[in-house]
């Protein structure tokens, strides 16, 4: 059977629903190509003489390694021309990106961290690229500032990642599931190989940083004890822990076998909601695990309804199959 092509899933969606007219189409097959382009950078390694860090830090005060500049200046270059977007917000730069004066300006505001969990790139483990789509405000009829991007999460358009990983796929949402596409590197062409992806109610296996165990606050305290005790515990069953450091690799795993991703706040940095930031990486990961039937919470209400304040603000999270992050949200919720 021959697969489909991402182009034709994309117009074949706006046959079906009406939803990806073709300034969005065209936004999402230009990141997807930035992706590949992205991809090929990574897999250079060495010989591409972009390993190591690149003497600078970013907004988030995180060392910035060669590749975070190259991919965000990929998806800059691959954007600006396009007359699809009115403006572009990256985990890699302080302030938006307003479209220069040459181009045209569209309707749609792209949001990203161009290599996320890049602290893996040095010793090869898997990483990605986190985008998440919005559509300039409506009564915004000049120049968009930053106050156009804080939207709350249930006004993304569409949401995906990249992942380098042993292969090069693309997960991705419009609002009607969440679907995966395999790069096919001879054909430099992506094809869709997996539809609807499911995230199973149930899991026995969680995501998180146990070393920060200590500085968490009761509830999660509570609620990891009991993972860790086990069958002879209150959950009366064995779990496993997988943390990969790269927040699209352990995603990518629960949209493929289920599972909970865990990255509560904790005591080191009070004045932070959690290390993770809403925008980017958040927002966009609790639209696609909410169209694959999971869920996703700041352990006190769903991701996608917090309202941003600021373009970099971080928060916490606790998303996958909903049993655990029923409970796990449960336990904050009456602290
Ligand atoms: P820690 C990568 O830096 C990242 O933003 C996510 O991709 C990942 O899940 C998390 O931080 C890892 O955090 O504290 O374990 O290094």
């Amino acid at each position: 059977m021959k697969r489909k092509t991402l182009s034709r899933y994309l117009i074949e969606q706006q046959r079906e629903h009406n939803n990806i007219p073709a300034d969005l189409r065209l936004l999402i097959e230009v990141v997807a190509r930035a992706c590949k382009h992205i991809s090929h950078a990574v897999s250079r390694g060495v010989l591409g003489d972009i390993l190591g860090n690149a003497g600078t830090d970013n907004i988030q005060g995180e060392a910035q390694k060669k590749l975070d500049i190259l991919s965000n200046e990929i998806l800059l270059e691959a954007n600006e021309w396009g007359g699809h977007l009115a403006g572009m917000a990256s985990e890699e730069m302080e302030h938006m990106y307003e479209i220069p004066n040459r181009f045209p300006k569209g309707e749609y505001l792209l949001v990203y961290d161009p290599l996320d969990g890049s602290s893996n790139i040095d010793i090869n483990v898997t990483v990605g690229t986190i985008f998440s789509v919005l559509k300039k405000p409506e009564q915004t009829s000049g120049a968009v500032t930053e106050a156009d991007f804080l939207q709350k999460g249930t006004e993304q358009v569409a949401a995906g990642y990249a992942i380098y990983g042993p292969q090069t796929l693309l997960v991705l949402t419009t609002g009607f599931g969440t679907h995966c596409f395999t790069l096919d590197a001879e054909l430099g062409s992506w094809v869709l190989t997996q539809e609807h992806m499911r995230i199973p109610s149930s899991t026995a296996e969680y995501s998180i940083n146990a070393s920060n165990q200590r500085h968490w606050a009761p509830p999660m305290q509570t609620y990891f004890s009991e993972l860790l005790a086990g069958e002879a515990g209150p959950r009366k069953k064995n779990y496993n822990m997988r943390w990969v450091a790269s927040m699209v690799a352990d995603v990518h795993r629960i949209l493929t076998r289920g599972g909970v991703f865990l990255y509560p706040a904790d005591a080191r940095t009070p004045d932070r909601a959690g290390k993770l930031r809403l925008m980017y990486e958040a927002n966009p990961m609790a639209m696609l695990v909410e169209q694959a039937g999971g869920s996703a919470t700041n352990g006190n209400i769903r991701i996608l309804d917090i309202l941003p304040e600021t373009l970099h603000q971080r928060v916490a999270v606790f998303m996958g199959s909903n049993e655990e992050v029923d409970r796990v949200t449960r336990y904050h919720q009456h602290s």
